[in-house]
């Protein structure tokens, strides 16, 4: 019996790449999909949605560590799965169900350009509450440094800074922050996010030349609707740490926040909330307001 983590995952087959570097198509083990469904409903009716649903809705993601066993012919049977740290998870498609995009993710790279385009800074602050709702760990990255000056960089940056996360200034271009990118990717499991045109393919390739991920290319654009499939990867840092490639993370939406948790994501909100004159103010110049308005 062997550790491992499923670095792609799909319709019951899964990729598993062991602890001593081994890459096998694996199976789950059929008491095990068992354990992992959900206690028995109360009626006939819900038993065969849930059966059905369960087709759908894989229980396992890529992220998860595993136990794996080998057999002859070099294909795996997972044994046993480790409880998750934390996941992220979307609401799929038509139920009401979360499917996990990415088990034991932890940290989030937000990157968005330093220029062309300029950055939407409302736009990062989605992406953030984003991430601060799955409660990840949070880097900011401003790419194509070498089309900003650094002042413009440092000045969008310190606002970032001043609350409390950690950013960065690179470029896939000329290298400038790489090696420290590097630094916060190592050891742990890691998704990029921001809008497209970024750079975030570009980025990855330049943190390791080996992944050769396509760039510049609009067809992820054309796709972005189509949530329903999407093929999960983990790419494996040879340097330590994975990074997860989910189309569906790199342009991320809402997808089931109430309007009061949002408040709760802004770091430097949180603490005056409830300070408000009104119980639903909504923060935006309302009389008494306790959060002050942007500079
Ligand atoms: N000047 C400059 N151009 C860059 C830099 N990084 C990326 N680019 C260019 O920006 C364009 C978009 O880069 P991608 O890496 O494809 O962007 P992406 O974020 O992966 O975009 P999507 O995959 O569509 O989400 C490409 O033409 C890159 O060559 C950089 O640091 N400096
Ligand atoms: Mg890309
Ligand atoms: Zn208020």
């Amino acid at each position: 019996m062997s550790e491992g983590i499923v670095v792609r995952a799909g319709r019951g087959l899964y990729t598993v790449q062991t602890n001593n570097g081994r890459v096998l198509p694996c199976s789950l083990r059929g008491n095990l999909k068992k354990n992992l469904t959900y206690p028995e409903s109360v009626n006939r009716r819900q038993r065969v949605e849930k059966a059905k649903k369960r087709r759908e809705t894989d229980p396992l993601a890529v992220g998860d560590r595993v136990e794996v066993t080998e057999d002859e012919t070099g294909r795996g049977v997972i044994e046993a799965v480790h409880p998750r740290r934390a996941a992220l998870a979307r609401r799929s498609g038509n139920e009401r169900e979360r499917q996990t995009m990415v088990a034991n993710l932890e940290l989030a790279v937000i990157v968005f350009a330093a220029a062309e385009p300029r950055p939407d800074l409302w736009k990062l602050d989605r992406f953030v509450v984003l991430a601060e709702d799955a409660e990840l760990e949070i880097l900011i990255v401003f790419n194509k440094a070498d089309l900003a000056s650094p002042e413009e960089i440092e000045e969008m940056a310190a606002t970032y800074r001043r609350i409390g996360y950690s950013v960065l200034a690179t470029s896939a271009r000329t290298g400038e922050g790489i090696e420290t990118l590097r630094a916060h990717l190592k050891d742990k499991i890691s998704a990029f996010a921001g809008p497209s045109g970024a750079g975030k393919s570009s980025l990855l390739n330049a943190v390791q030349p080996g992944l050769a991920l396509k760039t510049g290319d609009i067809g992820a654009v054309t796709h972005k609707g189509r949530h329903t499939t999407v093929a999960a990867e983990l790419l494996a840092l040879n340097f330590g740490g994975w990074v997860a490639d989910t189309p569906g993370l790199r342009q991320v939406e809402f997808w089931d926040m109430d309007t009061d948790d949002v408040s709760c994501c802004f770091p430097e909100i949180a603490p005056l909330l409830g300070q408000c004159k009104f119980p639903d103010c909504r923060h935006r110049q309302e009389p008494g307001c306790a959060v002050p308005c942007r500079p």
